[in-house]
Parts: C-alpha cells; sequence; structure tokens
C-alpha cells in the first residue's frame, strides 16, 4: 500500500461505487487518463481500494459515452432538448395534474443533484410522484429504523467492527461488496484472537472465509432466529435494565420472540444455541446487515428483530457495539438524508407530517406541495404501465434490468409517452427506450458530495473536463426548473451554492429536533467547499458527535426507542412442483449492477465473465446437467438462461444468480426477468431475494467461443461477451446450427474479407476458425457439440498477434496459460496461483502472495485463495 500523503497532482476525491465511500488520490495524466490510489487520510479507507476502486482509471474511456442530447435517436443540442422536456412536463402537469408525471432517481447521484430533483418534484411541480433505486436497495433498513428509533439514522462508525469482539454479518457478501471494510475487518481479526465472526446466509460466500461460524438458515427466515436470540438474552439475564428505562415495547417484544419456532430456521437446534450463546455473553457485539436482510417481504420486521437484540442489552451507540447497515451505493445515505425517497423530505423530514412539510415549504417558498407521500418505485412502474404516468424521467439508474418483473418494466417504460434518460451512455437497456436522452457527466468530472454507510459527507471533485456536451444532472435538473418557470429557485450555478442551501436547512430541521444537523457546513463558500474533507454528521454549530444513541436520547415523539414485536414470515413466493427451486440473487466481486463502467476493464472482466447459476451438485445430477453447460431457468414473470456453476455453496433446493447482465453483455442473463414484483408492506423494497424457478438443461446443439479485435454482433440463442485487452470475447450457444459455419463467422467478427484458417472434424462437430490480417489475430471462432474445451484466456490473449497456431486453443510450451485471472489487480491467474501451491511453494494464503503476488494488493481475491488453497489439501487427503 502507497502510504505517502497526496502528492503534487494528485486531486482528492471519493470512489464511485460502494458505500464504504473510500477516499481516492487521482492523477489524471492530461490525456483523459488516471492514475489512482487509495487515500491514506482517508478515515473510510485508510489508503485500501479493492479491485474496482483500483480500476476506476480503466473506466473513464469515451467510446461509449453520450456525448450530446438526443431526441428520438438523433444528436441535437441542449437548447432544443431541454426546452422539450420543459414543454412536455409543463403541458401533462396542465392536462392530467402533477401525479401524471415521475422522476426515478438514484442512489448514485451527489447530493446537490438529488436536492435539486426533489426540491422540483416536491416543491415546484407538487408531487411525491419522485423515487429512487435506494427502495430496492435501504428502504427496509429506512422503514425498521424509523420504527426503532424515530429516524433513520446509523449509530455507529467503520471503527466499531474493529473494536467489537463479534462481528456477526447477517445477509451480507461483505468480502465482494463492501472489501475495504472486509479487508479492515479481516486485519483486526488477526489482530484481535478473541474475535469471532458469525456470517447468516443461506449460501457459503467468500465472506465465510472469514467466519467462525456460519448458519446456512432457510431464505427469509433471519426474524425467527433474532427472536430465539432475544429470548437467550432474557434467560441468559443479558437485558440491560438501566438502558431499558429509554426503550419501549420490551414485554411484548419478548412475548412475542419467545412464541417464536425456531425450527423455521432449518438450523439445528444446536447451532442456534451455540449463536446465541456466543451474542449473549459478548458484549462489543456488532451486527451488519445488507441485502439478505432488506431484499426481503419481511425486511423491515428483520431489521426491527436485529435492532430488539441491540436495544435490550443496551449494545447500541457505544464502541464496538450496534446494528450496522452498511449501504450499497456510493451516496446511499446522502440520498436518504436529503428525502430522496417518495414519503421524506430533506434533513430527515417527513412528508406527511404538516409541521415539517410547512418549513420546507417556506424555507423553498414553494408554490405547490403535495400532502401525501408518492408511488414507491414498484408502482410507480405499475403507473407507468398502465398509463397513469404519462411522462418519466429516469436518472441515473437501469430499472429496465433491475427492477424486479425486468422485462414487464422495460414494456412499461417503452410504452411510456414521454420518457427522459439521463445517463452517461446511450448503451443501457434503459437508455434506448427513451425519447429524450440527456449525456449527464460522470465519475470524475462532477463535482459535489456524497455520504458513506458510517455518516462520513466526502467530496467527489472533477479530475477532467466534461466529455462532449454533458452537463452535471444538478445543472440539467435546475436548467428543467427554469424553463418550467422557477427562475429564482433554480437559479444554482454551482454545487457548493445548493449545499449551501441545503445545510441551512438542516440547521432549521434541527431546531425542530431533527437529528440530521449540518448547519456547521454553512458558509463555506466557494474555497471552503473545494477543500471540505471528510466530515462525519452531525456537525452543529457546537460541533460533531461520533455516535448515536447510548445517551438513550430517540427521536420518536417520547424521545424513546421502540422495541417492535415481529414474527417470522416465509417468503412470499412459495416453492410448489411446477417452480421447486429458490432462486436467490445478488452481486459478484469485480461488476458494478449493470455494468455500464465495470464492463469496460478488462481486468474486471475476467474474474466472472458470464452470467452463471449456482446449482448444488446433487440438484445439477438429478436434471442431468453437466458441468459448464447450460440451464433454462423459468418464472411466471420470464426466462433466461445461464451458465452451470456446480456448487456445494448452494443448498439443495437453492439457485443463485448474479444480477449484473444485460441485454447489451447477455440478453438471456437478465436475471430480474424473472424475479416477481412482490414488496415489504411496511417499506415497499421487492423481495429480490426469493424468487421461485424452474430449471431444465438447455439443449444447446452447439456452443461457440469467439474472440476478435472488433466488437461482435452475436445473433445466437444464448450468447454473453466481454471485453478483453485487445477486444473482445464472446460465448455462445443454440439449439440449431447455422447452414454455413464460414458465413456465420464472417458475420458475427464484420469480416467478409479476411482470410480464413479452418479446422473441421465432423465426427465431434468441432468447427474451429481463425481469421487474420498479415498474419495478425483478428478474430477466432471455435464451436463444439459440448462446451468448448479451449483455454480461453491464451486464444483472447493472441488477438492482434502473430499467431503461430492459433486453431490449437492451447499455449505452446514456452507460454504457460496463466488460467482465470483470480488476482484481478496483479492480474494473476490460477494455474499460476496452483503451480506453486503444487510444487509445495506455497501453503498459506500469504505464501501464495509472497510468490506470485496474488492478493496482496487489495486483498479482494484472498478467500478465493484459500478456496483454491483447502481444494488441494483436499485432493491431498483423498490421494
Ligand atoms: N462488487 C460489487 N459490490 C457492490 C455492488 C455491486 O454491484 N458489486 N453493489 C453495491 C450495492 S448497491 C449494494 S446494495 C451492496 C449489497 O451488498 P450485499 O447485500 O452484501 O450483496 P448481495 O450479494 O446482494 O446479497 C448479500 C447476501 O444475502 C444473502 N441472502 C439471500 N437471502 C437471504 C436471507 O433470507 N437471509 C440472509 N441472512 N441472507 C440472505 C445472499 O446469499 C447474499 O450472499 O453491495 C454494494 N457493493
Ligand atoms: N435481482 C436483483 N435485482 C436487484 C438487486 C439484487 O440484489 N437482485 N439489487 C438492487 C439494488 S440494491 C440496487 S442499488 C439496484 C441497482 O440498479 P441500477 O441503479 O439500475 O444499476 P446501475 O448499473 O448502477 O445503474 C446506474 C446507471 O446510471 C448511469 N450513471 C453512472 N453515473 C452517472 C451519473 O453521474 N449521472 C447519470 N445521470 N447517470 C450515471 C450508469 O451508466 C447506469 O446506467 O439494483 C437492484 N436490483
Ligand atoms: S470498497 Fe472498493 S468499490 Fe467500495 S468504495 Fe472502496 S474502493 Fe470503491
Ligand atoms: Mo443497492
Amino acid at each position: 500500500m502507497d502510504t505517502r500523503p497526496q502528492q503534487p497532482g494528485e486531486i482528492r476525491t471519493t470512489c464511485a461505487y460502494c458505500g464504504v465511500g473510500c477516499g481516492v488520490l487521482a492523477q489524471p495524466d492530461g490525456a483523459g487518463g488516471v492514475a489512482v490510489r487509495g487515500d491514506p487520510a482517508h478515515p473510510a479507507n485508510l489508503g485500501r481500494l479493492c479491485s474496482k476502486g483500483f480500476a476506476l482509471g480503466e473506466t473513464l474511456s469515451l467510446d461509449d459515452r453520450l456525448l450530446t442530447p438526443r431526441v428520438l435517436d438523433v444528436d441535437t443540442d441542449w437548447d432544443t432538448a431541454l426546452g422539450l422536456v420543459a414543454d412536455r412536463f409543463s403541458q401533462t402537469i396542465a392536462d392530467h395534474g402533477p401525479d401524471s408525471v415521475a422522476f426515478y432517481v438514484s442512489g448514485q447521484l451527489l447530493t446537490e443533484d438529488y436536492y435539486v430533483a426533489n426540491k422540483l418534484m416536491k416543491g415546484f411541480i407538487g408531487s411525491a410522484n419522485i423515487d429512487t433505486n435506494s427502495r430496492l436497495c435501504m428502504a427496509s433498513t429506512v422503514a425498521g429504523q424509523k420504527r426503532a428509533f424515530g429516524t433513520d439514522t446509523v449509530p455507529g462508525t467503520y471503527e466499531d467492527l474493529e473494536l467489537a469482539d463479534l462481528v456477526v454479518l447477517v445477509g451480507s457478501n461483505l468480502a465482494w461488496c463492501h472489501p475495504v471494510i472486509y479487508q479492515r475487518l479481516a486485519a483486526a481479526k488477526a489482530a484481535n484472537p478473541a474475535m469471532r465472526v458469525v456470517v447468516i446466509d443461506p449460501r457459503r460466500t467468500a465472506t465465510c472465509d472469514l467466519a467462525d461460524m456460519h448458519l446456512a438458515l432457510e431464505p427469509g427466515s433471519d426474524v425467527a432466529l433474532f427472536n430465539r436470540l432475544l429470548a437467550a438474552i432474557y434467560e441468559g439475564g443479558a437485558v440491560d435494565a438501566a438502558y431499558l428505562r429509554h426503550v419501549d415495547g420490551f414485554d411484548e417484544t419478548l412475548r412475542a420472540a419467545q412464541a417464536q419456532d425456531g425450527r423455521v430456521t432449518g438450523l439445528t437446534p444446536a447451532q442456534i444455541t451455540a449463536f446465541c450463546d456466543l451474542w449473549t455473553r459478548t458484549e462489543k457485539v456488532v451486527t451488519v446487515f445488507s441485502q439478505g436482510v432488506n431484499q426481503s417481504s419481511s425486511g423491515t420486521d428483520k431489521v426491527n428483530a436485529i435492532i430488539n437484540c441491540h436495544l435490550a442489552t443496551g449494545r447500541i451507540g457505544k464502541p464496538g457495539m450496534g446494528p450496522f447497515s452498511v449501504t450499497g451505493q456510493p451516496n446511499a445515505m446522502g440520498g436518504r438524508e436529503v428525502g430522496g425517497l417518495a414519503n421524506a423530505l430533506a434533513c430527515h423530514l417527513d412528508l406527511e407530517d404538516a409541521v415539517h412539510r410547512d418549513l420546507v415549504r417556506n424555507f423553498w417558498d414553494a408554490p405547490a406541495m403535495p400532502e401525501g407521500a408518492g408511488l414507491k418505485a414498484v408502482d410507480l412502474f405499475e403507473q407507468v404501465r398502465t398509463g397513469q404516468i404519462k411522462a418519466l424521467w429516469i436518472v441515473c439508474t437501469n430499472p429496465a434490468v433491475s427492477m424486479p418483473d425486468a422485462d414487464m418494466v422495460r414494456d412499461a417504460i417503452k410504452g411510456c409517452d414521454f420518457t427522459v434518460v439521463s445517463d452517461v451512455t446511450a448503451n443501457t437497456d434503459t437508455a434506448r427506450l427513451a425519447h429524450v436522452l440527456l449525456p449527464a457527466t460522470g465519475w470524475g468530472e462532477k463535482d459535489g458530495t456524497v455520504t458513506n454507510s458510517d455518516r462520513t459527507i466526502s467530496r467527489q471533485r472533477a479530475l477532467m473536463p466534461a466529455a462532449g456536451q454533458a452537463r452535471a444532472d444538478w445543472d440539467i435538473m435546475s436548467d428543467v426548473g427554469r424553463r418550467m418557470g422557477w427562475t429564482d429557485a433554480f437559479a444554482y450555478t454551482s454545487p457548493a451554492q445548493i449545499f449551501d442551501e441545503y445545510a441551512a436547512l438542516s440547521g432549521l430541521a434541527a431546531a425542530m429536533g431533527r437529528d440530521f444537523d449540518i448547519s456547521g457546513l454553512t458558509g463555506l463558500g466557494q474555497g471552503g467547499y473545494d477543500t471540505l474533507m471528510p466530515t462525519r454528521w452531525p456537525v452543529t454549530m457546537r460541533g460533531q458527535t461520533v455516535r448515536f444513541f447510548a445517551d438513550g436520547q430517540f427521536y420518536t415523539p417520547s424521545g424513546h426507542a421502540r422495541m417492535i414485536p415481529v414474527a417470522a414470515r416465509p417468503p412470499v413466493a412459495k416453492t410448489v412442483p411446477r417452480f421447486p427451486f429458490r432462486l436467490n440473487t445478488g452481486r459478484i466481486r469485480d461488476q458494478w449492477h449493470t455494468m455500464t463502467r465495470t464492463a469496460k476493464s478488462p481486468r474486471l472482466n475476467q474474474h466472472l465473465g458470464e452470467p452463471f447459476l449456482e446449482i448444488h451438485p446433487h440438484d445439477a445430477a438429478a436434471l442431468g446437467i453437466a458441468p459448464a453447460g447450460l440451464i433454462t431457468v423459468t418464472s411466471l414473470q420470464g426466462r433466461c438462461i445461464l451458465r452451470a456453476l456446480i456448487t456445494d455453496r448452494v443448498q439443495p433446493g437453492q439457485v443463485f444468480a448474479p444480477m449484473h447482465w444485460t441485454g447489451e453483455t447477455a440478453p438471456t442473463g437478465r436475471v430480474d426477468a424473472l424475479v416477481a414484483s412482490v414488496v415489504d408492506p411496511l417499506s415497499g423494497q421487492p423481495e429480490s431475494k426469493a424468487a421461485v424457478v424452474a430449471l431444465a438443461p438447455y439443449n444447446a446443439a452447439w456452443f461457440g467461443y469467439a474472440v476478435s479485435a472488433g466488437d461482435m454482433s452475436p445473433a445466437s440463442a444464448y450468447w454473453a461477451r466481454s471485453r478483453v485487452a485487445n477486444g473482445w470475447r464472446a460465448e455462445l450457444a443454440a439449439d440449431t446450427a447455422p447452414q454455413d459455419w464460414e458465413v456465420e463467422a464472417r458475420r458475427l467478427f464484420a469480416l467478409p474479407d479476411a482470410p480464413c484458417q479452418t479446422f473441421r472434424d465432423p465426427a465431434t462437430g468441432t468447427v474451429r476458425m481463425a481469421f487474420t490480417d498479415e498474419g495478425r489475430l483478428l478474430a477466432a471462432l471455435f464451436v463444439s457439440r459440448t462446451p468448448v474445451a479451449v483455454s480461453r484466456d491464451h486464444l483472447a490473449a493472441q488477438l492482434g498477434q502473430v499467431a503461430h497456431s492459433p486453431l490449437s486453443g492451447r499455449p505452446s510450451a514456452d507460454m504457460p496459460d496463466p488460467g482465470a485471472v483470480v488476482c484481478a489487480c496483479l492480474n494473476v491467474g490460477v494455474n499460476t496461483i496452483r503451480g506453486v501451491i503444487d510444487t509445495g511453494q506455497a501453503a498459506t494464503v500469504a505464501q501464495v502472495g509472497a510468490c506470485t503476488g496474488a492478493g496482496t494488493n487489495c486483498g479482494s481475491c484472498r478467500p478465493e485463495i484459500a478456496v483454491l488453497l483447502a481444494q488441494a489439501t483436499r485432493l491431498e487427503a483423498a490421494e
């Protein structure tokens, strides 16, 4: 790790991706490139970064950027595009009322963007129909924390994970999704051998590598486990009677917990007892939770079941103790603070509270404010489908992929009378449906603030000029506000002005007793805003508070916290003979959501380059699914074809698929097409982790693997493509074969005339073709009746090179095949790592690092190296 302080030419900013909110020192090279390293002075990461953060510089090329506004696919100027947007929104509101329009925004917007979007919709258009992808992400935590604390506030800090003696990770794959917190936890555990880590997840994830205990509970049954824990806390005498003076609802909550049957968790009584004993007897415990909790039809109850245990023991807001919701997106937290959800107002004020509403109305001098909450995401797109929403503006999110029932949502957007999309690229499943496309500045070009999971507000700073005509989201939306007639209210010329207005409003909110207060940051001016260092709120005129709630002060009307009686409910969709498998969905280490940025990095694509379905070996055998075969997955909502990844990491009867692939990268890999739009009744958050599906082997007549220096146009029933260092690669398959393979290959690669070498073996159905230009490999296609066995990285690495025997598909002896990449930072392949293990050079993760470099940079791949070591040990034992 490079621990030098900021060097001349380095600009201090914040990572574009997850809610850890790592500080980045970025050095632009003046030619559009940027070198990045972790900022040693940022409290979130203290110099660390993960594989995605390290690759930020590889995602900034302009090749796929949207550079000009477009109307009906024709490039135009801003005046025309924004004039049209303002006119159509104004006309629709005049004809059909304010609730006939909607905004759908994102936790990846900066706070200033979010503030303007909300002010425009809730204060001036006069509707609350603005919701955000945080509805799919954090809504259950928001609802749960508000029920318990009277405010949506995370009490603790990252340091608490290091100070704890027990860290429980519930529905969180921290190793892959919050890698820098995971690294901090791993280091703390190494330094404190008494520390214990428990992972509660139906799946054995990479995070389990650090776990002393893994509880593979039944999907959706977390409430039952935490109810049993509360009963055990009481029986074990761990209730903090003094703290309970600040808490309402203990007796009813305990009764509900004691009535809970623990068997629905599917865990053995011994497992439950061991967990409860550990939790009960460890004073310093942090319970971290994420999407395995939130994305559930009982998500809000899960959150409260966890918080109940911390309130009963008083283990909250003290060093090393507390419930800890980790946020997903870089500004998921900031979006909640600034009132991004359809039922909120800025500064932790409630839209449905008349006093709060009046405060904001007066402050904004707002002409029209809605009195009730607007549509939540699922309902919002339902009203788009039925035509009640007639003008829709989607900003910084890709709902045609990420919403449940995604094919329906895609069709609903397509059918909307008027759709505006603001994005950095036109190549998304959503952007392709827009009437008006607006080019937004992306990471590295924009300026503003974000708040991370532990309430630290950091600046994102511009490193380079805007691409083409791109403009910042706050600027685009302010311009539309002015064009709709509200010239003064949207006269902003800089994010600093917006931040100042927001900070001033927070002071008024705080005076009414709300906790979100950054009034200490008013009056910074441009200079102060530019030099603002990471700051945890609250920052009042009097100073800062590090942790909340240890003092027993809450934000409910009584000032007390609330324990909430809850009972476990299974997921809404039941497995039935027609749909016998439970589909769990989530993330992989090196891709970010719908891949519009991370898929630009060849390094990041190497980790897991194709959509897949994790399936248990017993289920695969029963269904006749072979390793690397394809599986057709169907639900009542839709259909996918995914590559089989046969593994006992998932339980029998359960399957797992990543959420990342899209119409751009793998059209049959859009897994949200399978997910029903069932929501939690309190939070409106979709149950993204518990769909029910049927599985069948996909009977491919042929499988193909293709590499090409230029882009490809696959047309087969199954395809998945990704970028490699010198071009593209693709996996292909279909149930019927083309008439003529050479014609098909020439079409695929758009190479009508290039010389072609061909090898055919009719007996096995093998066809291999290589297209060259003066001996240099332009493209190659390998086809066979079974999944293609070829050294994929080796073939891709030959693109643009003089290839000696490209059709052999195998590296020659003097050029060993490193195998699939494990360490994305230092580009170390699985074969290289197995090599040092098999030859006895390395027996630990640290030794593998010393020999090959793997795992020594960001460390996100250390769990995978540990698995390779364990496999080698198992093989030895079997020999
Ligand atoms: N690499 C990468 N990192 C990311 C992101 C990304 O796209 N890529 N996205 C960011 C965002 S926006 C978010 S919200 C976070 C999400 O971060 P996480 O919540 O950690 O990630 P997921 O993979 O969605 O889900 C976590 C786990 O929940 C488990 N789970 C499923 N059902 C249940 C259940 O009923 N109970 C329990 N206890 N567990 C269950 C799944 O098996 C999965 O391992 O990641 C952030 N970080
Ligand atoms: N099945 C299933 N579905 C899920 C989940 C799951 O676990 N399982 N997780 C859910 C969760 S937690 C989340 S957060 C969502 C995420 O889902 P989305 O928000 O839909 O995913 P992203 O790919 O992050 O979309 C961000 C879009 O904004 C664009 N963009 C990037 N920067 C900017 C900018 O500065 N301005 C503008 N205007 N555009 C920009 C990107 O190119 C991209 O198109 O998915 C949800 N969907
Ligand atoms: S953990 Fe990785 S993705 Fe998340 S903020 Fe840090 S560097 Fe970025
Ligand atoms: Mo998220």
